[in-house]
């Protein structure tokens, strides 16, 4: 079992609403480290990456990209250390464009790796096709080699993940020039219609089965608008007709199946000005806990009766 080394992204530049920097500190506040050492895991929390405060928002395509490239490239460099030392990087957001950076220091060691993308969005949008300018929506599209050439070279020149690695799960709101770069690249997207039609265990199962064959290993980018607006209100970018509480714990459970295929998690998007007392930042935990492979839906003891 590997130790599990927690970073923490305090950036909201790439998000369209403030707030999501104070994201690490509300998980930490919901007691994340002794949860986890509760389950009998080493944790080691190794405080937050340093984020420039935001000064040019000049660059419309991209707002912040100063600051938002500088964060990556320095997250790149410490999760990269992290995987070095062998321990499981766990990766504390911060809105999403700071994937960019954890993927960059994972396939520096893993090449081949997949990712499993849980969004109510698939963040497959490039600086030309970009609605809003806001970074937050092009991590997914950077780390497959499509973008802004300085973001795609974070870490090490050119594309990170082969977009075939790449599976989206909790889809619902997807740009039309993101549908058009989803199909052209491979990426097998689960939307939420996908969900209501076959089920979460039989999506799954296809997802995880499709990931294990073709990928190295698995790094787990949990953003949390994916879960319905009503379990998770802390968010900036809410989609209704998003995944249960359930489903959520689910989604974890059945990764943390996986074992040591599973490398690396990240947990994106808490926005505790948005939030309803820590909720949202309390939920985060959970879904952490569930990815360790905590039974949250089971009577612990159950076997024991027998
Ligand atoms: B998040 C959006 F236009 N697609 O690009 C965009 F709808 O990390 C939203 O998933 C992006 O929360 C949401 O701005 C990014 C928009
Ligand atoms: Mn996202
Ligand atoms: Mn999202
Ligand atoms: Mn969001």
């Amino acid at each position: 079992m590997k130790n599990v080394t927690i970073l923490g992204v305090p950036m909201d530049l790439g998000a369209g609403k403030r707030g999501v920097d104070m994201g690490p500190s509300a998980i930490r506040l919901a007691s994340l480290v002794k949860r986890l050492q509760s389950m009998g895991k080493i944790v080691e929390d190794r405080g937050n990456i340093h984020v420039p405060v935001g000064l040019n928002r000049d660059n419309e395509a991209m707002k912040y990209r100063e600051e938002v490239l500088t964060a990556c490239r320095s997250l790149a460099e410490e999760v990269y250390k992290i995987y070095q030392e062998d321990s499981f990087p766990l990766i504390l957001g911060g809105d999403h464009s700071i994937a960019m950076g954890s993927i960059a220091g994972l396939a520096r060691k893993e090449p081949e790796m997949g990712v499993i993308w849980i969004d109510a969005h698939a963040d497959f949008n490039s600086n030309t096709t970009s609605p809003s300018g806001n970074i937050h929506g092009m991590p997914l599209a950077v780390s497959c080699g499509i973008g802004d050439p300085e973001f795609v070279d974070i870490g090490t020149p050119g594309r990170k993940i082969d977009p075939k690695r790449v599976v989206v799960v909790g889809a619902r709101d997807i740009d039309m020039g993101e549908v058009v770069l989803l199909r052209q690249h491979g990426v097998k997207v689960y939307t939420m219609e996908e969900v209501d039609l076959y089920g979460i265990q039989h999506i799954m199962q296809e997802a995880m089965q499709y990931l294990e064959k073709n990928c190295s290993c698995l790094h787990v980018s949990f953003d949390m608008d994916a879960i319905d607006p009503s379990e998770a209100p802390g968010t900036g970018t809410p989609v209704r007709g998003g995944l249960t509480y359930r489903e959520a714990h689910f989604i974890m459970k059945y990764i943390s199946t996986y074992g040591n295929f599973v490398t690396s998690l990240e947990v994106v998007e808490v926005n505790p000005i948005l939030d309803i007392q820590n909720k949202t930042a309390e939920l985060a935990v959970e879904l952490i806990e569930s990815a360790f492979g905590k039974r949250i839906m089971y009577y612990s003891d159950i076997d024991e009766l027998d």
